[in-house]
């Protein structure tokens, strides 16, 4: 198996990145189509394009995708609500939700959005490294298996349309909330046009918010509550160890009254 991952930027700021795992047969196909996605992206044209491509050392890991519950919030502000409903649930301090929202709000990396995710801890410190940069989860994909079953359950939604994006950012999460120390996941695309995001963690699973920022607002990105974590092997898990989500973890849905906000 090979690990095969673009990233593209302009001007040294971040525009996409994508990855997959993959039999050697497969990298030609797999490398062209990343770069197709990162030469036509709405963030804009790169200069600089990353492709590399490696063979796994590690095992890989074969996991279940967290179960995806799906909400009908539809407007942002009940979004950012219902986001910070769930991590106080989780046991994650206020000021260290507000926070982190604070940053991905205005662009972690320096007021741009980063490559990787903040990682936050319970004092609302952030511990990544490298704070442009971020940490970046990374080799991981789907089985077409898996894949199959999670586009049947979202098809049946009317989701059809965002399959790429609910597919990357759902086998993401089921990494991230599988390394020891992550408490939840909080994430917002950085695409204008997308304002979905998501809660996730072991416990809740992940949560689907369509509206968690306006249209045409190109900050988003990620953050990783964490506690009690050793640093290094924190990272070295995320970054390094492979995962392929081999079957998909059910689909359940939230709806919520237009009027109260509550739960019906
Ligand atoms: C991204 O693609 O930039 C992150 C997308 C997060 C939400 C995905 C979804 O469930 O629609
Ligand atoms: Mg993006």
């Amino acid at each position: 198996m090979f690990s095969v991952r673009m990233r593209a930027s302009r001007g040294g700021k971040h525009i996409s990145g994508a990855e997959k795992l993959i039999e050697d047969h497969g990298i030609p196909t797999a490398a062209l189509s990343l770069i197709d996605r990162a030469m036509f992206h709405e963030r804009g044209t790169p200069d600089f394009i990353n492709i590399s491509i490696e063979a796994l050392e590690k095992p890989i890991k074969n996991t279940t995708s967290l179960p995806l519950t799906l909400t009908n919030i539809d407007n942002a502000a009940e979004g950012r609500a219902f986001a910070i409903s769930l991590l106080l649930n989780l046991g994650i301090p206020l000021f260290c939700i507000e926070t982190a929202i604070a940053f991905l709000e205005k662009g972690a990396a320096g007021g741009e959005s980063m490559r990787g995710a903040m990682i936050m801890n319970m004092q609302g410190e952030r511990l990544e490294p490298d704070k442009y940069r971020g940490i970046r989860a990374s080799r991981m994909d789907i089985t077409e298996e898996a894949s199959g079953e999670l586009a049947c359950a979202i098809e049946g939604a009317g989701l059809t349309r965002y399959f790429t994006h609910i597919s990357e950012a759902l086998v993401l999460a089921t990494k991230v909330a599988s390394v020891e120390g992550t408490i939840a996941e909080l994430c917002w695309s950085d695409d204008p046009s997308y304002t979905a995001g998501y809660v996730a963690s072991k416990k809740l699973g992940y949560v689907r918010i369509p509206h968690l920022k306006l249209e045409e607002d190109c900050n988003g990105g990620r953050v990783f509550f964490v506690n009690g974590i050793d640093m290094n092997n924190y990272i070295h898990e995320m970054e390094t160890v492979p995962i392929l989500v081999n079957k998909f973890g059910g689909l359940k849905e939230m709806n919520f009254s237009r009027y109260t906000g509550g739960k019906i």
